[in-house]
């Protein structure tokens, strides 16, 4: 027997939880699942030594509870991961959602059924639900890249991947390898240098990273956030990054080299690897004299930290500064401890894992009790190819996306009516919060206005009131579940469609191409454009124009009556 819900969300992590709230606020029947034992998503499965966020603790949270944004403990100026999963488990308690979320239940496949205008899911757990609305929030750091060497099979020691971290590791004492030295891999790295016998980083880029600026808040911090965060918050979300600082107007050969300096300087002694790309100069992602710039002063930080002059060679980039600008609590520092060195991968690739440990092309087996991959994500799509989506006429998302993952806004798909992708392909690049506040938003918004409609028809018709109910009162329990404004369920019959146009989807793709044109970042491998993977198509995968002019473009396109939508 099939469960019937108005809306089924999928995913538990910052993007679910909210929008579970606002549908069930909204009065639909709603239930969310994950695959995880926990709600929290990155920072349930993230729970590697040194995880932290890289956004500043005051905005690494939802923006929508005035009480709890203000009383709400963060002890230091970045949250570190255990302090956000019990942040996140804290509103799932607060707001009653528990017993809304069905844990250790995977998403398999889903279908729509045209005649019905339902979602028709199959989930691990061998349930079918019918859903009016399916809602993805599964996550665009999620599915973990975990490289192919030969004979890891044959490693008697221990193995992790840092997104699928166990409890109860320790990493005290022992002979840790770490391969990877992305934004994880420095943080992993800064932790185990301090506990480890001996650390052993097998690096094949090297990053330029900048001090976090972490510390512990004082009262008066934390009293001048909490009586200016609506100003902060506005401030936020209508910037290009949400990171809470004003991004920078300047182009970077427009001063002296002295006035450059002293700039980098002082951004270098604030902290904050976003601040210090694009609260600087405007113009380091794009331009390659300015990014040179920015790049040699972090070079020099590094020849200046790393005494030994070999280590401090191998740790220096050469390629662009554009990546996911990193910053840390003393990475580079750790290389000044005896027990911690590198293998470049670039001279000295991986050729296979022996039973002791790692064997590079020089012959040399580095013996080792733990291995950790910090290898980091097939990011945005990856977790879409584990499931089976199918849209109208049997069209599988697969197939949509053979060309590379595209969408309208982040959010919807063309030929996918009533599907819903939070932080989809195309959505902003930015502090992820705030961004997926304004697509939860957007989507129950639009919700909202197709119930409304579809309420309207239903009254105009001579039919019952209630989310397009054509059978029943639309007063039964569903699951024993009635909306929280006591009115609802859905029970069966012709809902609403809300879909994108392939017009609407083409025009955005083209728009946010057109935005990476001149960017550095595509022009340098990572998961960004999607180059970390092996045979991944290397693609836009971001709206580069910003979350301010984000959320303008929703804000007119709403105006204009949902412009690039049908809603039935
Ligand atoms: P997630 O938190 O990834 O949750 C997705 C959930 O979907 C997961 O729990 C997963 O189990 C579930 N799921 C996936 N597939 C299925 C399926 N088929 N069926 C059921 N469930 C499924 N962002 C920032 O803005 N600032 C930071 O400082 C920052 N730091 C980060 C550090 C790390 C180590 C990582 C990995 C990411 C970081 N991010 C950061 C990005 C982070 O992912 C987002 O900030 C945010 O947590 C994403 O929330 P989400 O709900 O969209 O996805
Ligand atoms: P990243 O940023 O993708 O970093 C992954 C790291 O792993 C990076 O140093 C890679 O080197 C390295 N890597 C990947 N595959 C291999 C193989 N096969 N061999 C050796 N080294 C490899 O992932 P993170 O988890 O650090 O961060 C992802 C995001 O999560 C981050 O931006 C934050 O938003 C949170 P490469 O640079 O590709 O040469």
């Amino acid at each position: 027997m099939a469960t019937h819900l108005d809306a089924l969300v999928v995913g538990a992590g910052f993007g679910g939880i909210y929008q579970l709230k606002k549908l069930r606020d909204q009065g639909l029947s709603v239930k969310a699942l994950d695959i995880a034992g926990d709600v929290g998503g990155t920072w349930y499965w993230n729970r590697y030594p040194g995880a932290m966020s890289d956004t500043e603790s005051f905005l690494y949270r939802y923006s929508w509870d005035p009480e709890d944004l203000r009383s709400y403990p963060w002890p230091r100026h970045y949250v570190k991961g255990p302090e956000v999963l019990a942040y996140l488990q804290h509103v799932v308690k607060k707001y009653n959602l528990r017993k809304d979320i069905n844990l250790n239940t995977a998403l398999v496949s889903a279908s729509w059924d045209d005649s019905q205008r339902v979602w028709v899911v199959e989930t691990s757990t061998n349930e079918t639900i019918h859903a009016r609305y399916l809602i993805s929030a599964l996550g665009l750091l999620s599915k973990q890249n975990f490289p192919k060497y030969k004979n890891l099979e044959k490693f008697q020691g221990e193995l992790y991947h840092t997104g699928a971290w166990p409890e109860g590791v320790t990493l005290q004492g022992k002979r840790v390898g770490v391969i990877g030295n992305g934004s994880t891999g420095i943080q992993v790295i800064t932790s185990a240098a301090k506990v480890a016998k001996k650390l052993l980083c097998f690096q094949r880029s090297p990053q330029y990273s900048v001090p976090s600026g972490d510390m512990d808040t004082t009262q008066a911090y934390r009293d001048d956030i909490n009586t200016r965060y609506d100003d902060i918050w506005k401030q936020a979300k209508n910037s290009a990054f949400a990171f809470g600082f004003e991004e920078s107007t300047i182009p970077t050969m427009s001063v002296s080299s002295e006035e450059r300096h002293r700039i980098f300087e002082e951004a270098w002694q604030k902290g904050n690897g976003f601040r210090f790309m694009f609260g600087t100069f405007c113009d380091i992602s794009y331009n390659e004299e300015a990014n040179e710039e920015a790049a040699r002063f972090i070079r020099e930080k590094i020849r200046n930290t790393v005494r030994d002059p070999e280590k401090a060679r191998k740790l220096t980039p050469t390629d662009f500064y554009a990546r996911r600008p990193l910053c840390d609590t003393g990475y580079y520092q750790q290389f000044n401890r005896e027990h911690v060195d590198i293998v470049d991968l670039k001279a000295n690739p991986i050729r296979e894992f022996t039973a002791e440990g790692i064997k590079t092309a020089d012959g040399t087996v580095h013996e080792l009790d733990v291995v950790i991959c910090a290898t980091g994500f097939d990011a945005v799509d990856g977790n879409y190819t584990r499931v089976v989506i199918k849209g109208r006429e049997g069209r599988t998302l697969k197939e949509h996306w053979s060309d590379g993952p595209t969408s309208y806004l982040g959010v919807a798909v063309p030929y996918f009516p009533n599907l819903f992708t939070i932080l989809g392909p195309n959505g902003p690049f930015t502090n992820i919060p705030p961004t997926i506040e304004t697509q939860v938003e957007f989507i129950s918004d639009m919700i909202e206005d197709a119930e409304r409609r579809d309420r309207a028809r239903a009254h105009v018709n001579g039919l019952p009131d209630g989310n397009g109910l054509q059978n029943g009162t639309g007063n039964e329990k569903v699951n024993g579940h009635t909306g929280s404004n006591g009115s609802i369920p859905y029970k069966s019959g012709i809902g609403s469609i809300i879909e994108a146009s392939a017009d609407a989807e083409r025009q955005w793709t083209e728009v946010c191409d057109d935005l990476s044109r001149e960017s550095l970042f595509r022009k340098t491998d990572s998961w960004i454009f999607g180059a970390n993977i092996p045979g991944k198509k290397n693609t836009t995968m971001f709206y580069f124009g910003g979350l301010g002019n984000y959320r303008k473009e929703l804000h007119s396109l709403v105006r204009d009556g949902y412009r690039g939508f049908r809603i039935e």
